[in-house]
């Protein structure tokens, strides 16, 4: 599966910077190409400036919003975001139409954190105007939702609470993460954030890898492209896991067959739930109406028994999901478990979000009132006294 990549706002083109990374590494390991294109679009150049891996070019890093903010971002003022993308999301399509090669990938998908300017508030006008654009394709939405401490920024709730509500009406699909769950680490901030990006896109690579293996390994042939675009739908998130000990090769007796199928399932089992538990967005497995999983690993430790033991272990876990899976037989590297949860509903961090939000335009609107009160008493007080005005 190919993807053609766009970060919105300093956090959406450092993921994207790290999906470029990601291209460089499947293209360096395996040969394959997964990332047709990997675009910023910023208010701010020298967030812009401070990326690594995506191309260096103004048609690669397209600055947005000069008349309004002069470069420097949008101090968190959705609004403002969402206006410059109102305005200039038609030219950013024809760039990314006439100067890249999104026409050859399978969908698109733009990356935003929910509490900045820029990001949350353009968010869903990009993926409007590219589902316009690119009518052929599914643009999904990956949203990135605040640690807990940038709370206490009155906007980061609001602005998170607008954004779900815009983007999930328009996107095909939205990815959930959220860095209060990447909270722990001892890292500088600096790392942290990097170490953050770097979990949430890793879980892309066999994902994408599978469907572009021009010999593929004899395996059960599934998940295909077309599986992974049905299963993405609404809300969803996906985590990856990796069994406790390394996984056993086939062996040529019946009985340690046995032996090796039973800790086979084992391992898969375990890697399983370690994708559950490494999902970058808390939710129950059961909330969820479709599910995709995906085992790979070197061929020789692979086989069809496991790919049915793991989709009965999540079809017990997510009951009324409508389950894809298979596996993905490569070369080399370690076993790993992908799944994708999609399709559920509001889940209790967006509910928060949302009454947050309720509640913040309740006391704005009373800290308005006092405030027109306030000048009126003045008013009223100073009407003997001559004005110079
Ligand atoms: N995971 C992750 N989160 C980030 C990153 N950079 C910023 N954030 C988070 O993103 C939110 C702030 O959004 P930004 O992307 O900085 O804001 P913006 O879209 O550039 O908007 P303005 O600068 O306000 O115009 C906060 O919740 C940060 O914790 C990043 O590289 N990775
Ligand atoms: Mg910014």
């Amino acid at each position: 599966m190919k993807l053609g990549v766009i970060g919105l706002g300093q956090c959406g083109g450092r993921i994207a910077d790290e999906f470029a990374r990601l291209q460089m590494r499947s293209h360096g390991l395996r040969g394959l190409d997964i990332i047709v294109e990997a675009v910023a679009v910023d208010t701010d150049f020298a967030d812009l400036a401070g990326l690594v891996s995506i191309k260096s070019d103004a048609n690669h890093r397209l600055l947005v919003g000069s008349a309004s903010v002069r470069g420097h971002g949008t101090a968190g003022a959705s609004d403002l975001g969402a206006e410059i993308l109102r305005r200039e999301s038609g030219k950013i399509t024809e760039t990314l139409d006439h100067a890249h090669k999104l026409a050859g990938a399978d969908a698109i998908i733009v990356i935003a954190a929910s509490a900045g300017g820029t990001g949350s508030g353009g968010l869903p006008l990009l993926v409007r105007a590219l589902k316009e654009k690119f009518t052929d394709k599914p643009a999904y939405a990956l949203l990135v939702l605040p640690f807990d401490h940038e709370e206490d920024e009155q906007s980061a709730a609001m602005n998170t609470a607008i954004c779900l509500k815009s983007t999930g009406a328009v996107a095909d699909a939205v990815i959930l993460a959220d860095n209060q769950l990447f909270s722990k680490g001892g890292a500088s901030p600096k790392e942290h954030i990097l170490k953050i990006n770097r979990q949430l896109v890793d879980p892309f690579m066999d994902l994408l890898c599978a469907g572009e293996e021009k010999k593929p390994k004899p395996g059960t042939g599934k998940p295909h492209t077309s599986d992974v675009i049905a299963t993405l739908d609404g809300w969803s998130s996906l985590g990856m896991g990796k069994p406790v000990i390394p996984m056993i090769s086939r062996g040529k007796a019946d009985s340690t067959n046995t032996l090796r199928r039973e800790l086979q399932s084992d391992q898969g089992i375990f890697a399983m739930n370690d994708a559950l538990a490494q999902m970058a967005f808390s939710l129950r497995p059961s909330g969820a109406y479709k599910a995709l999983y995906m085992v790979a690993g070197p061929a020789k430790e692979l086989d069809g028994n496991l790919v049915e033991v793991l989709g009965a272990y999540l079809k017990n876990k997510a009951p009324h999901a409508q389950i894809r899976g298979g596996d993905y037989p490569r070369d080399g590297g370690g076993m790993e478990v992908t799944v994708i949860l999609s399709n559920f509903g509001e889940t209790d961090r967006m509910r928060y979000f949302r009454e947050k939000a309720k509640q913040l335009s309740l006391d704005r609107a009373a800290q308005q009132q006092a405030k027109a009160d306030r000048a009126m008493l003045t008013e009223e007080a100073g009407r003997d006294i001559p004005n110079l005005l």
